[in-house]
């Protein structure tokens, strides 16, 4: 049995990329949700974990030993290898080899977009957090999503959902929050990612939670 070990829906962007993927995937899974932020959010994790950060993926085998996994990256390889029948990279080897360049750039890379624009599902803030080095992430973004719909096409990056998807949902998410502009063929993958029945019931997970996280909020005084 799965375990995913999670932060706050509004708040974990990390914690949206296995959530979705296993969501949207199929596969059943227990979900604990740990608030980010708490003074006693690493007594909390450190229960499920030692690095002390959401998310984790802990798999219990039927003699009730665990293996617990740590890390976006290799929670989704460890998913796709654990479920081979679910087609969680794309199945071409070439096709596989970008996908999981384009997820090794997101997991490292764009800390502009993501520093000043936090991943903030409910919140409406236009216009908030430009500037040059903002831009230059987005233009990156925007060229890699169009290379891989251009050559797949679509509706998902890779043709159907795959980890890819899952690994830029927070980007996505962010799009929307900060209600930025899109060419028209990025702005409707933005709509089908949105659409996914994950995502839908992410936000309105994410809309129904209370918590106001200080760290995550640089525009705002309250929720
Ligand atoms: N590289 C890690 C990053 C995980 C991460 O930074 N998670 C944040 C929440 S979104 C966290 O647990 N922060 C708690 C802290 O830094 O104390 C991954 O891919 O899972």
């Amino acid at each position: 049995m799965l375990t995913l070990v999670i932060g706050n829906k509004n708040y974990s962007s990390w914690s949206l990329r296995p959530w979705l993927l296993l969501t949207e995937a199929g596969i059943p899974f227990e979900e604990v949700r740990v608030s980010l932020f708490t003074p006693t959010f690493h007594a909390e994790i450190g229960q499920y974990g030692a690095a002390g950060r959401v998310p984790i993926l802990i798999d219990r085998a039927d003699d009730d030993s665990e293996l617990k996994v740590w890390d976006t990256m290799a929670i989704a390889e460890y998913v796709a290898e654990r479920f081979p029948d679910r087609r969680l990279w794309p199945v071409d080897v070439a096709a596989r080899a970008r996908a999981r360049s384009i997820c090794a750039e997101m997991h490292a890379g764009f800390s502009a977009l993501r520093t000043a624009l936090p991943m903030n599902v409910s919140a409406s803030l236009p216009g908030c957090g430009w500037s040059v080095a903002v831009l230059d992430d987005m233009d990156r973004l925007v060229t890699l999503w169009r290379e891989a719909l251009d050559l797949h096409g679509g509706p998902m990056l890779f043709g159907p959902f795959t980890i890819a998807d899952a690994f830029f949902a927070p980007v996505i998410s962010r799009l929307s929050t900060y209600d930025v502009a899109l060419p028209a063929d990025i702005a409707a993958y933005r709509d089908r990612v949105l659409a996914l029945d994950g995502m839908r019931s992410w936000s309105a997970a994410a809309a129904a939670e209370t918590e106001f996280l200080v760290e995550d909020e640089p525009y705002r005084r309250s929720r």
